[in-house]
């Protein structure tokens, strides 16, 4: 059988949770309008009875402006290593800009064993489609082009062929019914941070993380508290709301999917609490599990 490691890298919002969202026919990255929603490097397992492929959803590359990006950025090149095959999700309809070139200046990426996927092509201008494909033909000759409608699952069948024709045999690494890697206390952390970023706007979802207090497995319903880290008083009081009703409201929607994934029923309480400039104290970005490690 075809077996090994793809990872999923471009810019922030080109639908790289989407798409891997899409082939694993499963929620394993949470996916949002904001940039910046993925924060780790998220593995989802596809399965088939000749091939399993393990790919790796990574953050969008872009400028950090805090050591959190700086973070981020370093897993979205580590994972580009760590793998037998890359795709590039492009956004394809938005023209090359300044982002796409610092992406190309910062990534080491190679044309053999790499599909470039042009995605939201539902969105894009044929004529404009070319321009940019004759723009990434220039610095990647044999890189094998797809459009795509990740959102949609259009063509998706077609990336999973081009990855497993570029795949050579190999083992199956992980049980058939593993979707991913990622514990059940870091998928309620991302359903959590989810619907915050869902729920606010601006600035404010880039500021969260969310930080695990308790789980009370023995428990019926599993009681589940959870605190959510802000970085100034302004954002806790925007979070909480008016008598606490955003903040239940973020809580109803996550207990939702949180219980969906867990199918049991589940007593969640959240917390706000301020953490001035987290994104740039090392030892928050370790606590919180945004710290890259290398294996
Ligand atoms: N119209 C359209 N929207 C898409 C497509 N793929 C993803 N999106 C949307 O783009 C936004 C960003 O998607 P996400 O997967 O979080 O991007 P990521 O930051 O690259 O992981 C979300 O609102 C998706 O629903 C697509 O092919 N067409
Ligand atoms: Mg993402």
């Amino acid at each position: 059988m075809k077996s090994g490691f793809v990872a999923i890298l471009g810019r922030p919002n080109v639908g790289k949770s989407t798409l891997l969202n899409a082939i694993i026919n499963q929620k394993v990255s949470i996916v949002t309008d904001k940039s910046q929603t993925t924060r780790n490097n998220i593995r989802g397992i596809y399965n088939s009875e000749d091939a399993q492929i393990i790919f790796l959803d990574t953050p969008g590359i872009h400028k950090p402006r805090q050591k959190l990006g700086i973070e981020m950025n370093s897993m979205a090149y580590s994972a580009a290593h760590e793998v037998d095959v890359a795709i590039l999700v492009v956004d394809a309809s938005k023209p090359f800009g300044v982002g796409d070139n610092y992406l190309l200046e910062h990534l080491d990426i190679h044309d053999d064993k790499l599909i470039i996927l042009f995605n939201k092509i539902d969105l894009a201008r044929i004529d404009k489609v070319e321009a940019l494909k004759a723009e990434y033909r220039k610095t990647f000759n044999k890189a094998l082009f797809i459009d795509t409608v990740a959102s949609e699952g259009f063509n998706v069948d077609e990336v999973i062929k081009a990855v497993i024709s570029l795949l050579e045999e190999g083992p199956r690494y992980y049980p058939v019914d593993a979707v991913t890697d990622k514990d059940e206390i870091f998928q309620i952390k991302e359903i959590i941070r989810e619907k915050v970023l869902k729920t606010l706007k601006d600035e404010v979802p880039h500021s969260i993380a969310v930080y695990m207090e308790d789980i009370a497995w023995e428990e019926s319903p599993i009681h589940i508290r959870a605190t959510l880290i802000v970085e100034k008083d302004s954002q806790k009081g925007i979070v909480i709301g008016a008598n606490g009703k955003r903040i239940k409201y973020i809580g109803s929607l996550a207990r939702k999917d949180i219980e969906r994934l867990l199918h049991k029923h589940v007593y969640l309480e959240l917390f706000v609490k301020v953490q001035e400039d987290w994104r740039n104290d090392n030892s928050s970005l370790e606590e919180y599990g945004y710290k890259y490690k290398k294996n």
